[in-house]
């Protein structure tokens, strides 16, 4: 097996930073030493097969984004980063694990949806990967199965509340999944947004002419996020399941989940980098079709409403606990286009996958949050939260050598398509400037990306069998 040693950089962990070097043997991380350790008397430098200098750099657990949607089926057409292009663009960006979602629809059965997203993933993945289970379907066999995800490696999986007549769930099969999600040592994941009413807003805004990718923002109001949020917690308090609501993004939302934590409740609320950075007026409301860019859901919120900065607060006072990326990209051309003249067709989603590390390491150059708590909201809880940590998200002996040397003197512009890595026609980041660069990245020990150059392989990243979240209780 290569060994591999990191010499001379700062290794940051969610507890705290010291000089160190890492020695590398194989896929595993072997020991984290004082820098210029001995062995047998011999320099290590001079006796590793691979030596990576880290001198004035960062060296930290590899990025997981705990929820991407590649080629996720939706809103008529398919997201348009597959497995292959979309884990390659995370590896550009410092994310070596991704969880993404098994989807059962209406009238399929759960596992056989499962096998189908093995399918799609296995052999394709420049990083490792997992899986949630999206429960699209609640009735009586749906229930009987959910129980056997955990021994797949599927310890958590998710409901709507939103997009009635695809995904949806009423309060009824929330009821039920939730009670076995709590039987079952299963993390119950919620879209927490009131479909039926979004869709009878919609109707309204539609019937008035109002037809612009901005009115899209309009029609999923934070009320109608707070209300479902709390409704999420109350159903999740009744049942005695835990709860992760998804994309938070909505101060009102916040304010649910951290009544609710401060209530003793085991809730949790990831954000994402677009809920801290872009908002209603300046990216949905941008000239003519432009908007439909930035068309997710829950949507870009109002900059006159003050929800970044409670966001920004809200990670750095555990109300939330971290920051992924909900990456679904569509392409402006075919794709988001299908919308033009209805928002409501507008495909939800866009792509940041590549940027999240760098995005949130912005948040430290400006003082939001620390160096600690960039690794830990973007590497270490989602290992602990998904069931993955020991092997992911901390740089310790036993772990799987997810590194990524980062250099805080570096400096990454976002830009067009052509400069970056995902499939799609657009940047909804471009003109970002990030003072911060994603040098190196090793994934179970390999070195996938180094100097501006990919080195891995799809045939590299390997299904996650995840256990069960550090945070049941
Ligand atoms: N929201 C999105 O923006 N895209 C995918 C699914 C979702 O809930
Ligand atoms: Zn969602
Ligand atoms: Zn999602």
């Amino acid at each position: 097996m290569p060994t591999t040693l990191i010499s001379g950089g700062t290794v940051v962990s969610s507890t705290g930073k010291a000089l160190a070097d890492v020695l590398i043997d194989g896929e595993t991380i072997v020991a984290v030493l004082a820098p210029g350790t001995k062995s047998l008397g011999t320099d290590l430098k001079s006796s590793v097969d691979h030596l990576l200098d880290a001198t004035g750099k960062y060296v930290i657990p590899g990025g997981i984004d705990a929820h991407t949607h590649m080629e996720m089926p939706f809103g008529g057409t398919e997201a348009s980063d597959t497995f292959e292009t979309g884990t390659r663009a995370a590896a550009w960006g410092g994310t070596t694990t991704i969880v993404d979602f098994a989807i059962q629809r209406h009238g399929e059965r759960i596992m056989d949806s499962l096998a189908a997203w093995h399918e799609r993933a296995a052999g394709q993945c420049a990083v490792d990967y997992g899986f949630h289970q999206i429960v699209g379907d609640v009735n009586d066999d749906s229930l009987k199965v959910m129980g056997s995800l955990v021994d797949e490696g599927v310890s958590s999986y998710k409901l709507f509340m939103a997009y009635p007549g695809v995904f949806y769930s009423d309060d009824a099969q929330i009821y039920k999944a939730m009670r076995v999600g709590a039987e079952t040592g299963l993390m119950t994941m919620m879209h927490a947004e009131n479909g039926p009413a979004i869709d009878a807003m919609v109707g309204e805004l539609l019937a008035q002419g109002k037809t612009d990718p901005y009115y899209h923002g309009v029609a999923r109001a934070w009320q109608m996020e707070e209300e479902a949020t709390h409704r999420a917690i109350m159903l999740a308090n009744l049942t005695s399941a835990p709860l992760y609501v998804v994309h938070v993004s909505a101060k009102q939302a916040v304010e649910q989940l951290a009544a609710a934590r401060d209530n003793g409740q085991n809730v949790f609320g990831e954000t994402c980098p677009q809920y801290l950075y872009l908002n209603l007026e300046d990216q949905l409301g941008a000239p003519g079709f432009e908007g439909a860019k930035w068309v997710c859901s829950t949507p870009l919120r109002s900059k006159h409403e003050n929800h970044q900065e409670h966001m920004w607060r809200a990670l750095r006072t555990n109300d939330l606990q971290m920051v992924s990326t909900d990456h679904c990209p569509f392409c402006m051309k075919g794709q988001k286009e299908l919308g033009l003249g209805d928002f409501s067709k507008i495909p939800n989603g866009m792509g940041t996958v590549e940027h999240r590390m760098d995005l949130m390491y912005q948040g430290v150059v400006n003082g939001k949050i620390s160096l600690e708590r960039w690794v830990e909201i973007t590497s270490t809880t989602p290992a602990r939260m998904f069931g993955m940590y020991g092997k992911k998200g901390v740089i310790a002996p036993g772990a799987d050598a997810d590194i990524v040397i980062y250099d805080p003197r570096g400096h990454t512009s976002i830009g067009l398509e052509k400069t970056h890595h995902m499939r799609v026609d657009y940047s909804a980041w471009e003109g970002f400037e990030i003072d911060g660069h994603v040098d190196t990245v090793l994934s179970r020990g390999r070195i996938i990306i180094n100097e501006n150059t990919y080195l891995g392989d799809k045939n590299h990243g390997e299904y996650v069998h995840r256990a069960p979240s550090q945070y049941l209780i």
